[in-house]
């Protein structure tokens, strides 16, 4: 087993990393730049060193510094967390050369699956679904007239693109050839490639995402699914798993589709597949994400399968010590994104000291974070500062944990989207698990500072009813305002509730 990993990264997700490495008793080495020196990652590990200034392509970017403090410090193995270099086939590669094993897949698929429409060709070849899309290397008008035939809206895709970076909605013929010269300039920009593509843009789609974990020896297995329909432009917000949207039956389909989209790939380490899943069912690949990813903790809690433990074991070479058959996932879990953004200001990016901080504990709650009392929350990084992440025996259950350590928790100093957490655990729509991808763009919850304690507990039961099965009882508690009234409904929500807790 390895000896030393160095973690390439920074915030919670390199504490993560190195709680993974002591449970496994292997010496840790943390990065940072210079703001990051007081930082609980390096307080954590066994050594730190410190490898620039702020700016991340000064810092956490440099590949080249990474590698040399890992040769200097006698790492054996990096490990990347999510983000900066996770993702980066040269960056795998130059560990590779140097003799330091990268924690993550092979160079060939992460360049495979980084340029989407070579990751459409692979999965293809393994009879996985996609959305209806044009071949690679259409002239604009092959592309028009494959337009034609798909049927408006249309997305135009950047090859290089993901995450949403490189993506235009196009709505009627007359827009795609200025469309298609604009996406163009832009991913030659962005990326330095200007290959783009075309794909059917399916509306109202739930994002379903596939954890999968393969080790070297050809073993592949996923871990079921996440819900990741909540987000704000690109940016998850909420995560759950399951998702109320997939039964065993659908879970197995998927599954076995994201076990051989990986495999089309080599695939070895913890990966995931996204998928579009439309109104009707029906789902699509969307594209793999090949690295840990932020909302890992959800599939840990309802499968009881340490992530980071066991990438760390298949990078070493060893079996995975689960079969597919072992896999069975047990309650609910969901994940609510801590960030230092202002809900009330249209997540505007908050910075300062953090003065006061308490977290929450109790049962079914785990934090994974960075903060510490005089933490500086500095706007050169990713806002996300902490993730909340409750399970429960069922989703209910987990939507009310989830709800009480909200309110618990306090962080003084910084703006943050607990309010907007807590707003949306009261959302009857969240409860009712009706949202797709445009759910915030057209719901807000409301920030739930002036609600009466009434109306929370009428929403809460509601949802608890629901999950018991009192479908009656959540008719009575979100349904049909406009003929009781809002004072009414919630009343008798209450009372509904009230007589089936005592
Ligand atoms: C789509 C789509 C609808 N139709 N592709 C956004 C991120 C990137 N992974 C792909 N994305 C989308 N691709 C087709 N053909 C809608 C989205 C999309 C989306 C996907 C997942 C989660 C949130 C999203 C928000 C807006 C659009």
């Amino acid at each position: 087993m390895f000896k030393k990993v160095l973690i390439a990264n920074r915030g919670e997700i390199a504490v993560r990393i190195i709680r993974a490495c002591q449970e496994r008793g292997i010496s840790t080495v943390a990065v940072f730049s210079e703001p990051d020196r007081t930082a609980l990652h390096v307080r954590y590990a066994d050594e730190a060193y410190c490898i620039g200034p702020a700016a991340a392509r000064d810092s956490y970017l440099r590949g080249d510094k990474l590698i040399d403090v890992a040769r200097r410090s006698g790492a054996d193995a990096i490990h990347p967390g999510y983000g900066f270099l996770a993702e980066n086939a040269q960056f795998a590669a130059a560990c590779r050369d140097a003799g330091i094993t990268f924690i993550g897949p092979s160079p060939e698929a992460i360049e495979a699956m980084g340029d989407k429409i070579t990751a459409r060709e692979s999965v293809a070849r393994e009879g996985v679904p996609l959305v209806p899309g044009t071949p690679r290397d259409l002239r604009d008008a092959d592309l028009a007239a494959a337009a034609e035939k798909l049927g408006y809206p249309i997305l135009v895709k950047a090859s290089a693109g993901g995450g949403g970076k490189g993506m235009r909605l196009v709505q009627s013929p007359d827009e795609l050839i200025s469309s298609l010269g604009a996406a163009r300039r832009e991913a030659l920009a962005a990326f330095g490639n200007d290959n783009v593509y075309l794909e059917k843009a399916i509306e109202g789609a739930r994002h379903i995402e596939i954890q999968v974990m393969a080790d070297r020896h050809g073993n592949i297995i996923h871990l079921g699914e996440r819900e990741c329909s909540i987000q704000r432009r690109h940016q998850k917000l909420v995560e759950e798993s399951p998702s109320v949207a997939v039964d065993a039956e659908t879970r197995a389909k998927m599954g076995a589709i994201a076990v051989a989209a990986a495999r089309s790939v080599d695939y070895v380490s913890a990966g995931t597949i996204e998928f579009l899943m439309d109104k009707n069912g029906s789902f699509y690949f969307l594209e793999m994400n090949t690295r840990l990813q932020v909302e890992h903790p959800v599939t840990e809690l309802v499968t009881g399968v340490d992530i980071v433990k066991e990438m760390i074991s298949i990078a070493d070479g060893r079996r995975l010590r689960l079969k597919q058959e072992d896999v069975r996932m047990q309650g609910w879990a969901i994940e609510c994104r801590i960030t230092a953004e202002d809900p009330d200001n249209n997540f505007m990016p908050s910075s300062g000291r953090v003065v006061a901080l308490r977290e929450p504990t109790g049962p079914g709650i785990r934090v994974e974070s960075s903060l510490f009392q005089g933490y500086e929350v500095s706007l050169y990084y990713d806002p996300m500062v902490a993730k909340l992440i409750a399970w429960g025996e069922n989703r209910a259950e987990a939507i009310l944990r989830m709800r009480r350590a909200l309110s618990e928790y306090r962080i003084a100093g910084v703006k943050t989207s607990i309010p907007f957490h807590l707003a949306l655990m009261d959302s009857p729509r969240f409860q009712w698990g009706q949202f797709d991808t445009k759910f915030l763009e057209t719901h807000t919850p409301i920030t739930p500072g002036d609600l009466e304690q009434q109306q929370r507990l009428a929403a809460i039961v509601g949802a608890m009813l629901h999950h018991e099965g009192g479908l009656r009882a959540l008719a009575i508690s979100h349904g049909d305002q406009g003929e009781h009234g809002q004072s009414s409904w919630r009343r008798s929500a209450l009372l509904t509730g009230m007589r089936s807790l005592w």
